[in-house]
């Protein structure tokens, strides 16, 4: 499995200049524009940068820089409990949403399999039938792994592939139902009006259903894949984020407006492309990749 200090390599490179400007890593020689410049090409919202360099400046002359940009970076990530399947919810539903691209099939996938390890029947959903063969991607994952797949042809009904999914989950006994969806631009409201439209129609199979609502971020977008969560946020509450794609990332600072602009939790974390590369997000080992620690 990829870790999540090789996988930060290209937001990390950006980050060692705030490091290399100045002497000996303290906190009063640090150049300032440069620390600036750094952290906002790395996406990280000016907000924080702006309260990072007013600490930064007013720090004791003696202080660590890393320490005090390690404690920021931290707190502004916020304490989240990792995730766990929750037991007495059989199944239980999660819908996966994003745009095009983002890393929903393979993460439906990645889930599956971590599920299965922990001795779960997990169902695959391939919902997306808006393109032709959408769900055959996730079909091949369900052979490749092994597990239940209900799945729709282009043009069927996007909602009654759920409910069929969730009834289909329900008489097998499976413990989970991990719904990939079809990727959607969060302009485009009759593809977005869809996803309430599936909620319901899994809710009149299950009560409850579905139980989370996550939505897969491309790290590579940086702060734009935030602008695209705050509007999917906007038509179905979003109750985790996971992030994909922050190996091939030089923007992972956009994590840090997470929390304050969207107060969903950030879970899990994609670090390669393999079945085995998805990790619950750990904000210490986060940091510490970036800031060139834990290796
Ligand atoms: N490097 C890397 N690639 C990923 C990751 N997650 C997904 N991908 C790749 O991104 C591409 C799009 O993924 P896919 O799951 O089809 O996206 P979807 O359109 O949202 O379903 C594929 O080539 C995946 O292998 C990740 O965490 N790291
Ligand atoms: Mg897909």
């Amino acid at each position: 499995m990829a870790g999540w200090f090789g996988a930060l390599a290209k937001t990390r490179n950006l980050l060692q200049k705030v490091f290399s400007s100045g002497d000996a890593g303290e906190a009063g020689e640090l150049d300032v524009e440069v620390a600036e410049e750094t952290l906002l090409r790395s996406d990280v919202p000016a907000r924080l940068v702006a309260e990072i360099v007013e600490a930064l400046e007013n720090a004791p002359r003696k202080a660590s820089r890393r320490d005090l940009l390690k404690k920021l970076l931290l707190d502004e990530l916020g304490d989240a409990e990792p995730f766990v399947w929750p037991a007495g919810v059989n199944p239980f539903v999660l819908m996966l949403l994003g745009v095009n691209g983002s890393g929903k099939t393979t993460t439906a996938a990645k889930l599956a399999r971590r599920a299965m390890d922990r001795g779960l029947r997990p169902m695959l959903c391939g919902s997306d039938t808006f393109r032709a063969a959408g769900s055959s991607q996730l079909r091949l994952w369900s052979g490749k792994l092994g597990c239940d797949f209900t799945g729709g042809e282009t043009g069927h009904d996007a909602a009654g592939v759920a409910f069929n999914a969730v009834d289909a989950a329900l008489e097998k006994g499976c413990d989970l139902v991990l719904v990939d969806t079809a990727g959607r631009m969060h302009t485009k409201t009759p593809l977005m009006d869809e996803l309430p439209k599936m909620c319901r129609s899994m809710d009149k199979r299950l009560a409850g259903a579905p139980h989370a609502v996550w939505m897969v971020l491309d790290a590579t977008l940086g702060q734009n894949a935030v602008i695209q969560a705050r509007q999917f946020n906007a038509v179905v509450p979003l109750t985790g984020i996971v992030v994909t794609k922050l190996d091939g990332s030089s923007k992972a600072g956009f994590l840090f407006s997470v929390r304050r602009d969207l107060g969903v939790p950030i879970l899990f974390a994609g670090l390669g492309e393999g079945e085995d590369d998805l990790a619950p997000f750990d904000r210490e080992k986060f940091v510490e990749a970036l800031l060139g620690e834990g290796c």
